[in-house]
């Protein structure tokens, strides 16, 4: 109960503090939205270092043909890049032409947990 003695300046000051270092994405590729050859992996940068242990994502195949049909899971691996910032997911096998979501969640090493997900389509 110590906190309620603060004065208020300084509870505020902490929690902005704390909203700061909340992680972001900063950048994806493919960017959310985008139609793009047939990438290697899907890169996700992120504004804080990442914990590796509590961070990933899922790729689901959610049409192609020009349909759509029930998310199919991609096998693959989603691995923290060396810089710690960044979340690489790789396919097993090239994605094939169709349309891609993304889901994915981290957490940074202060502990704060973030999710997130996005389409993409390859052509
Ligand atoms: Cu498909």
């Amino acid at each position: 109960m110590r906190r309620v003695f603060l004065p208020t300046a300084v509870v505020l000051l902490g929690l902005a503090g704390a909203a700061q270092a909340h992680p972001k994405l900063v950048s994806a590729s493919p960017a959310p939205n985008a139609m793009v050859a047939k990438p290697a992996n899907v890169t996700l940068r992120f504004s804080e270092k990442l914990m590796p242990k509590f961070s990933g994502a899922d790729l689901m195949m959610t049409g192609h043909g020009g349909m759509t049909h029930a998310p199919m899971k991609v096998v693959g691996t989603a691995t923290v890049g060396s810089d710690g910032r960044t979340l690489v997911v790789t396919p097993k096998s090239p994605l094939g032409a169709g349309s891609y979501k993304l889901a994915w969640h981290v957490v940074s090493t202060d502990t704060h947990r973030i999710t997130g997900n996005y389409a993409f389509t390859v052509k």
